[in-house]
């Protein structure tokens, strides 16, 4: 490691002396350093010849595919996210074990949701994908469900977690969150990269902010 870093000052000035004479290297400083930066990572520290320096200049490509390699972060940051209205529902994800399950009230459910009628559809693959939705929800509200790990006999019981040692928010746990149209229709679609078990969850549906007072529970 030492060796490489003080080598660092020799690589650049060679690269800009380079491009001081090769003007297929462009003229801003900027190129130089993208392609020290380079020479650098790829442990090459000799750049004393000028093919060699045209395969460094080769390997700036190698940023656009890093740049790609970020986006797919990105993906990862998605699932971060408390659900996507546009995803594609659990009940359409092509080659998935799809089960659908009915919402029932639960007796800890506020005053108000008697024509709830709902349903969960989880969708089992190597990852997993949740799509809920409903009707008779109190109108204009801000609702969300849990993915649950236990049965709606429990009241679904605590979250469900894929590391149950892991944070207690997305991705690590599942969750949607929505708000009613003013017919008191509700519906979201949740992805996730993580598979979930064969059996034994549930999905718990809110009122936002009055987690305890668990509305209607579908057992997957
Ligand atoms: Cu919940």
């Amino acid at each position: 490691m030492t060796r490489i870093k003080k080598q660092q000052p020799k690589t650049l000035i060679a690269l800009v002396v380079l491009c001081l004479f090769a003007s297929a290297c462009g003229s801003t400083s900027d190129g130089a350093l993208d392609a020290g930066a380079e020479a650098q990572s790829d442990e090459t520290t000799e750049v004393g010849d000028d093919a060699e320096d045209m395969d460094d200049m080769d390997h700036s490509n190698d940023d656009m595919d890093d740049m790609d390699d970020m986006d797919h972060s990105n993906d990862d940051m998605d699932g971060m996210a408390m659900g996507d209205a546009d995803a594609t529902p659990a009940s359409e994800v092509v080659g998935a074990d799809i089960t659908k399950a009915s919402f029932a009230l639960l007796d800890s459910s506020p005053e108000g949701f008697e024509q709830l009628d709902g349903v969960a559809t989880i969708a089992r693959y190597e990852g997993t994908t949740i799509t809920i939705e409903f009707t008779g929800l109190q109108p204009g509200l801000d609702y969300i469900s849990h993915l649950h790990a236990g049965s709606c006999d429990e009241s679904g019981g605590p979250h469900f977690k894929f590391d149950p040692d892991g944070a207690d928010a997305p991705p690590n746990e599942i969750h949607l969150t929505f708000t009613s149209t003013p017919e008191g229709l509700g519906f979201m679609t949740a992805e996730n990269d993580m598979a979930v078990a064969d059996e034994g969850q549930s999905v718990v549906v809110h009122l936002a902010g009055q987690m305890s007072d668990k509305i209607a529970c579908a057992q997957l």
